[in-house]
């Protein structure tokens, strides 16, 4: 009998929580948090403590699978990979590469391939119609960190391991463990707020299990953020409450903003946030007077018609309260796998680049918006999206108007899909191509460890040997890649990856000044420890901030240190990094980026449109990550969950009765809810999650499948979105509830 224990980060959501994962006779069979990591000490969730079982989960797929005849055939690697050669290849030439589509999903940003080795794929590709799930998400606050601090790799964290008040818009850590604010432990550290004095105040329509843990909750109309936090600036102005916090001279734009949100005093938005004028000065005041203070937002302030302005106003009430790169504020993480930069100053963020081609959205970060990916599907012509790649996602069950989605898929040409289930989206791909499991692959968070509130570097190699017959995610993205360069289905991952990483050592070695100038066979040859992903972590490492330098920096930074330290690297609190890290031309931070300003008109605008009588939102559950985790047995356990929320004055309004059910319906879809009464929400808004309804013909998860519930993006809307970012709207969709027998 073989047994040990291994340490692993985990992979499931952005909090990096360090695992303890025991291991007998080449199965994990139990998951506890290791309390010795220097971060999570020994946190964990149900999630994580349930990753062994979606390792072990029977139904996960380890061949890949051919369609024949419309069943799935399991087929050999090299089989499957003839088939998409087959498959795309004659569409690219017949209708050229913008034919071929490409939708990435979450877990992508889960990976060290989902970061490292899509763009290969993506480039060998070359078409224009590139998706993923960032604008169901983020993208709102990466545009306004684009704009305003030139990059949107720099993203202002709240410092919530050192604020004495922290103010939450529309997130609920409680549940999500976080969000563009990696931290192990959230409800933990913010009972250590209120440990230390400090206050934690959350605005969010729903009173969530964090918005109880606040002193106070404030219950916003969905929508009503943007709003509040333009009047939230004007009391600062008119009370003379601004307070740069010394960063006069590297903040731009101070008087603009000042002139821009005089529409929008307390009593102006109280109709459009629902809150009372007094509550709105009272809270700007606190903030104002608190020794340092946060204004943090998420989910909430992202899925809204007005996304990326509220994320630049986020960051605007945090540079006017002096808490901008202060420590207790909001601050910037410095990433070991990043070079330190510290001269300010760069050629800015853009967006637009290019325009989709139906609807003419404009491209955001090399990709156009998920709101339009159906119209690129279904519109004839010229750069129709005739086969779709999808990676780690489930259009079907995470993208709004799932009805003309599951039409859309159905109609393409061929599709493929590297995923580890036959799921809602997956049924309808031609070869599914599943990477290895979750604890056969290593583990570096290289997407969250620059939005980390605490400086951590941390590597988990695989917990369980990949068997000989899998395929790690790196070694399928740059098959594909491969195919799309006209290399065909036979060749080998392994040369993708020597060349791949001789591209990038010969670049940093190519510029003169630079100390590794002219070493590249020496630096390949350091590096030749390690193959694929690691080899470019350990590169990354070695020329980062804190890294050895390939022998300039002895005590610095390599994958052998992360390896030597398997609970992780404490790397230190959040420090200031201003005027560093900006890019953006002025080597300044532009408080008033033009783009913003602009839409600050269609704001003013909605102060005095007529607003909904009932609007839908979601909500997240401890136990589920968006769709991926539906099949673990553990973590369905506890009542239903795919159940509509409804406020007991609207239930009494509409006749519905706790445990009855509902039909809900919006522009695009209806459906039949489960209806649960409770005084946690406020009046004229209804709550269903995302991520269920798993019981449809042809998907492969037997526990899922039993466990059914409802696609809630049935209900929203693919024509709602914020012009800015071009994020979907995902909360605050317009609905009729009715009660049914
Ligand atoms: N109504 C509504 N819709 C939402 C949201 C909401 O709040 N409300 N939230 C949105 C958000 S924030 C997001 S991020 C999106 C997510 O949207 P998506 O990323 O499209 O969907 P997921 O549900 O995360 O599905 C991930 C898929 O990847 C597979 N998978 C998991 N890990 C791996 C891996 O390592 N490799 C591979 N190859 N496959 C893997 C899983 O089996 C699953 O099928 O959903 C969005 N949709
Ligand atoms: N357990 C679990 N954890 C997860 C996930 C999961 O599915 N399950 N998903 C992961 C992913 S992909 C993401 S992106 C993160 C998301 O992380 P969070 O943003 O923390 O998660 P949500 O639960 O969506 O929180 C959004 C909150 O905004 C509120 N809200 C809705 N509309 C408005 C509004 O207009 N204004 C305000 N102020 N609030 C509003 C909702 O009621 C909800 O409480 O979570 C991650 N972690
Ligand atoms: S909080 Fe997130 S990282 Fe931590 S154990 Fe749960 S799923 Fe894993
Ligand atoms: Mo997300």
């Amino acid at each position: 009998m073989s047994e040990y224990t291994a340490i692993r980060t985990c992979p499931l959501c952005e909090a990096t929580c360090g695992l303890e994962i025991d291991v007998k006779d080449g199965v994990a069979v139990k998951v506890r948090g290791d309390k010795e990591d220097v971060f999570s000490k020994g946190y964990l969730c149900p999630k994580g403590a349930a990753l062994h079982e979606l390792h072990n989960d029977p139904d996960r797929l380890r061949r890949p699978l051919v369609k024949k005849n419309g069943e799935f055939v399991e087929v050999s690697w090299q089989e499957a990979f003839e088939a998409v050669e087959a498959g795309l290849l004659p569409l690219v030439e017949k209708y050229g590469r913008d034919a071929v589509g490409a939708y990435l999903g979450n877990p992508c940003v889960h990976t060290m391939a989902g970061i490292l080795a899509l763009r290969p794929m993506l480039k060998a590709i070359g078409s224009k119609n590139m998706f993923s799930a960032s604008t169901v998400d983020q993208i709102p606050k990466q545009v306004s960190s684009g704009l305003m601090f030139g990059s949107v790799a720099n993203v202002a964290l709240p410092d919530i391991e050192r604020t004495h008040f922290l103010l939450i818009l529309g997130a609920n850590p409680l549940e999500s463990n976080g969000s563009l604010a990696t931290a192990p432990n959230w409800p933990g550290r913010l009972r250590a707020i209120k440990d230390r004095g400090g206050r934690l105040i959350v605005v969010d329509p729903i009173k969530t299990r964090t918005a109880e843990l606040a002193h106070e909750h404030l219950a916003v109309k969905p929508g009503g953020d943007a709003f509040l936090l333009m009047a939230m600036i004007r009391v600062l102005f008119e009370e003379n409450l601004v307070d740069l916090g010394g960063l006069d001279d590297v903040l731009n734009g101070v008087e603009e903003i000042r002139a821009l949100c005089q529409p929008f005093a307390p009593e102006a938005v109280s109709q459009r946030t629902g809150l009372e004028p007094d509550q709105i000065r009272k809270l700007t005041r606190e903030l104002a007077a608190a020794e340092s203070a946060v204004v943090y937002g998420r989910m909430g302030t992202c899925t809204v018609p007005f996304g990326a302005l509220t994320s630049w106003l986020v960051d605007v009430v945090n540079a006017l309260t002096g808490n901008l790169d202060k420590p207790g504020g909001a601050m910037f993480a410095t990433p070991a796998h990043a070079p330190k930069k510290t001269k300010a100053g760069g050629k800015g963020w853009s967006l637009g680049r290019w325009k989709s081609r139906v609807k003419g959205l404009h491209e955001v970060m090399g990709e156009l918006p998920v709101c339009t990916l159906c119209d690129e599907m279904e519109t004839p012509g010229d750069g129709q999206i005739r086969a779709l790649i999808t990676v780690a996602s489930n259009p079907v069950i995470a993208l709004p108007n799932a009805a003309r989605m599951e039409k859309c898929l159905e109609n393409l040409d061929f599709m493929v899909s590297v995923d580890w289930y036959v799921t809602a989206s997956t049924r309808h791909a031609d070869v599914i191509l599943p990477p290895t499991g979750p604890l056969s692959t290593g583990q570096y968070d290289f997407g969250f460890y620059g939005l980390s509130v605490h400086n951590i570097a941390n590597y988990s190699p695989p917990v369980i040997p990949k068997p000989e017959d899998e395929l790690d995610k790196w070694e399928i993205l740059y098959k594909l890649a491969m195919i799309f360069s006209g290399q065909g289905a036979a060749g080998d991952p392994a040369a993708m990856d020597e060349f791949i990483i001789s591209m990038m050592v010969g670049g940093a070695c190519k510029r003169e000044g630079s100390p590794l100038f002219g070493k590249q066979d020496e630096i390949l040859q350091a590096l030749s420890k390690y193959k694929g992903m690691e080899r470019m972590l350990d590169f990354m490492l070695r020329t980062g901030c804190h890294g050895e330098g390939f022998g300039l920096n002895p005590k610095g930074l390599s994958l052998k240190t992360l390896l030597d330290n398997p609970h992780g690297l404490d790397l230190g609190h959040l420090e200031p990094r201003l005027p560093g890290i900006l890019k953006t031309p002025s080597a300044k931070v532009e408080l008033a980026p033009e783009v913003l300003v602009k839409d600050v008109e269609r704001l003013e605008q909605a102060l005095a449109s007529p607003q909904d009588d009932m609007v839908l939102v979601g909500r997240r559950h401890i136990r589920t990550n968006n769709s991926w985790l539906p099949n673990i047995p553990s973590l369905l356990k506890g009542p239903p969950r795919s159940v509509l929320q409804v406020n007991p004055q609207d239930a009494d309004r509409l006749g519905l009765k706790q445990g009855g059910m509902a039909e809900i319906e919006s522009r695009v879809g209806k459906l039949t809810v489960p209806v649960e009464i409770t005084e946690n929400l406020r009046q004229g808004v209804v709550s269903l999650p995302h991520g269920w309804g798993h019981d449809l013909p042809g998907v492969r998860m037997k526990a899922a499948r039993a466990y059914g519930g409802i696609n809630s993006n049935f209900l929203t809307d693919d024509q709602a979105f914020d012009p800015v970012s071009n994020n979907s709207v995902l909360n605050g969709i317009p609905v009729e509830v009715r009660a049914l027998d």
